[in-house]
């Protein structure tokens, strides 16, 4: 399959974007340059990161977003970069994003509609602690140039034809899929480029990290505690950094399972389908991991609103299933 040659590690993700092109669905560019832009903003948002603590741009912004998460001033500014640089790249006629009530229009003939999560882990920004971008793609799926639908909006993750994150940590990485496997990007903030430093990126059947909230571990239901118990049976080790692209990228190269219950307090589960959950899904699955709700393939749940939430259970293939056996 042409999607599995491997570039040479190094290649800058330009090279490599234009040398996938083919893979493309409707091959037309858009793709490629809907990539381009996103990798572009994700560099003013890592320049910002990167000084957030010498500019007093720390600290929460006073607002609070409309999941009342309160806001950190680096959230509000992530949300406009990427907004903009959609906005300005033209290939994309709606946005959903964590920091917006409803979609926005972009006015664009765009073809595609994205979902993302612009500074995902913002809490963990004063302590320096990595955060994440997590991003969804979409095609279009009414006539462009008419009045966006809510059939663009609300699409299932199996509808997908992009997703990735990136992950603000010791080094920044871009790690994205179009369907045709996982690859990741390191940035090199001293030549402005992402290179490709993991090609074709496997996440291992199994592993023995678990990531979870154990501090709410009084409301997990009875399967969930059962299974905690089989980790801790197992002599599996728990890590968890409370910042979900950290916690998810290191069980993608090291083979772990994390897991975010119901809990009294979310009932539904704190994460989020449309922008944190479908995406890392899609990203798992193409690098041979799983993706639950506990209960269904996140792919296949169907979105009722924007910012619905679902229970999530993602890793290695195998600790999913087990942990769905309980
Ligand atoms: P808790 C951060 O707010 C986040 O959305 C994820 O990045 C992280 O995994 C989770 O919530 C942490 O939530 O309830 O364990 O603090």
């Amino acid at each position: 399959e042409t999607s599995r040659i491997a570039q040479p590690i190094g290649t800058a993700l330009d090279r490599f974007i234009k040398n996938h092109q083919d893979q493309f669905a409707f091959a037309s560019g858009e793709l490629s340059q809907l990539l381009r832009d996103i990798a572009l903003a994700s560099k003013v948002v890592n320049r910002e990161v990167n000084k957030a603590g010498l500019i007093d741009i720390m600290g929460a912004a006073g607002s609070t977003n409309n999941t009342g998460d309160q806001q950190q001033k680096l959230d509000v500014l992530a949300n406009i970069r990427f907004t903009r640089a959609l906005m300005k790249g033209g290939e994309v006629c709606a946005l959903v994003s964590e920091e917006s009530e409803s979609y926005v229009d972009l006015n664009n003939e765009g073809k595609y509609v994205i979902a993302i999560d612009p500074l995902d882990g913002s809490s963990n920004i004063d302590v320096n602690v990595s955060i994440g971008t997590i991003f969804s793609i979409y095609r279009r799926k009414s006539i462009a140039g008419m009045p966006i639908q809510e059939e663009d909006i609300l699409q299932k993750g199996s509808d997908q034809v992009a997703a990735g994150y990136i992950l603000y940590g010791s080094s920044t990485m871009l790690v994205y899929t179009t369907g045709h496997g996982v690859n990741g990007f390191t940035y090199e903030p001293s030549l402005g480029e992402y290179f490709l430093s993991h090609p074709d990126m496997q996440m291992p059947a199994d592993g023995k990290i678990y990531s979870i909230n154990e501090g709410s571990a009084n409301s997990f239901e009875k399967p969930v505690k059962d299974y905690i118990q089989h980790c801790k049976d197992n002599n599996y080790t728990a890590r968890y950094i409370g910042s979900l692209v950290a916690d998810f990228h290191r069980n993608l190269l090291k083979g772990g399972i994390y897991i975010y219950p119901a809990t009294a307090k979310d009932p539904q589960g704190k994460l989020r389908l449309m922008y944190e959950c479908n995406a890392l899904a899609f990203i798992a699955e193409q690098a041979g991991g799983k993706a639950s709700s506990g209960k269904a393939r996140i792919l296949d749940l169907e979105p009722r609103h924007l910012h619905e939430r679902t229970p999530f259970y993602v890793g290695s293939k195998n600790m999913v299933t087990k942990a769905e056996s309980f």
